[in-house]
């Protein structure tokens, strides 16, 4: 049986994942700000598992340092963990968006992850063995207007993915950057503060990707044999592709 640990379990991709990974063999830990929506999804999926929810909010290094060290027993042995915490926050463009913004972005997407995993890797290693699974996204790699800072955070989690299989040769420690494009969850909601209507125009009369799908993706990619590595993962709705680059051109 594995522990399997998803920050943003609350909802979206992580809420999708805890799921899907509570069929098969595996012990949730279960992390995000909300504890309620947490406990409302341990009632659920605890017919099928043992589940363990932490309100944790992976901005806060020292809460994250302190709540990972002191996990249950039986829920210490994190063997999968999916860095999935994240959002955006505002689509302004870089000579207007609010810093506050950016900065929230900046503290949950790059410095959680890292503290998440700076808390969870040194087991793993110990332990001969784990997989981490990051979120990244299609803004990492295309740029967009507004994409700005949250793109600039996922091309972090880009690179330190690959880092991190760099300085993790030959700990049988795989890591994997999954990049999703499109795809109805709350992402638009909280990147437009709650405007319900702002967040629908986005997916208007388009089909977008689901949570199941990309909950199905992040578990194909762990249930791989473990020699495999998918380092890096893109996947967008079909109806989503590429513009033109925009030339500025003289009157
Ligand atoms: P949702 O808004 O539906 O879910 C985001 C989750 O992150 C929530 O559970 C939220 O929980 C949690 N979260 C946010 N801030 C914090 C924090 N400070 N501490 C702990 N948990 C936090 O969005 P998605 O499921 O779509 O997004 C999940 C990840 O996927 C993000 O990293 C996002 O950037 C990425 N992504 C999303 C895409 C999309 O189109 N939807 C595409 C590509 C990548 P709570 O508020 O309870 O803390
Ligand atoms: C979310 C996808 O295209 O809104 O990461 O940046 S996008």
């Amino acid at each position: 049986m594995s522990t399997v640990l998803i920050t943003g379990a609350s909802s979206g991709f992580g809420r999708a994942c805890a799921e899907k990974f509570a069929g098969g063999a595996n012990k949730l830990i279960l992390a995000a700000r909300r504890q309620d929506r947490l406990e409302a999804l341990r009632s659920k999926l605890s017919v099928q598992t043992e589940v363990h929810t932490m309100t944790l909010d992976v901005r806060e290094r020292e809460a994250v340092t302190d709540q990972l060290a002191a996990l249950p027993e039986g829920f210490q042995d994190v063997d999968i963990l999916i860095n999935n915490a994240g959002l955006a926050k505002g689509l302004g463009g870089a000579d207007s968006a609010d810093l506050d913004d950016w900065e929230q972005m900046v503290d949950t997407n790059v410095k959680g992850l890292m503290y998440v995993t700076r808390a969870i890797l040194p087991g793993m290693v110990a332990r001969g063995g784990g997989h981490i699974v990051n979120l990244g996204s299609v803004a990492a790699n295309w740029p967009y207007p507004g994409g700005n800072t949250y793109g600039g955070t996922k091309a972090f989690v880009q690179q330190f993915s690959r880092n991190m299989r760099a300085d993790l040769s030959g700990k049988n420690i795989r890591i994997s950057n999954v990049e999703p494009g499109m795809c109805e969850t709350e992402f638009s909601v909280v990147r437009f503060n709650g405007d319900e209507r702002q967040a629908e125009q986005v997916y208007a009369g388009m089909k977008p990707l689901s949570a199941n799908d990309v909950a199905e993706i992040i578990h194909w990619v762990t249930a791989l044999p473990p020699h495999i590595n998918i380092n890096q993962l893109e996947v967008m709705p079909t109806a989503q592709s590429w513009s033109p680059f925009t030339v500025h051109r003289e009157e």
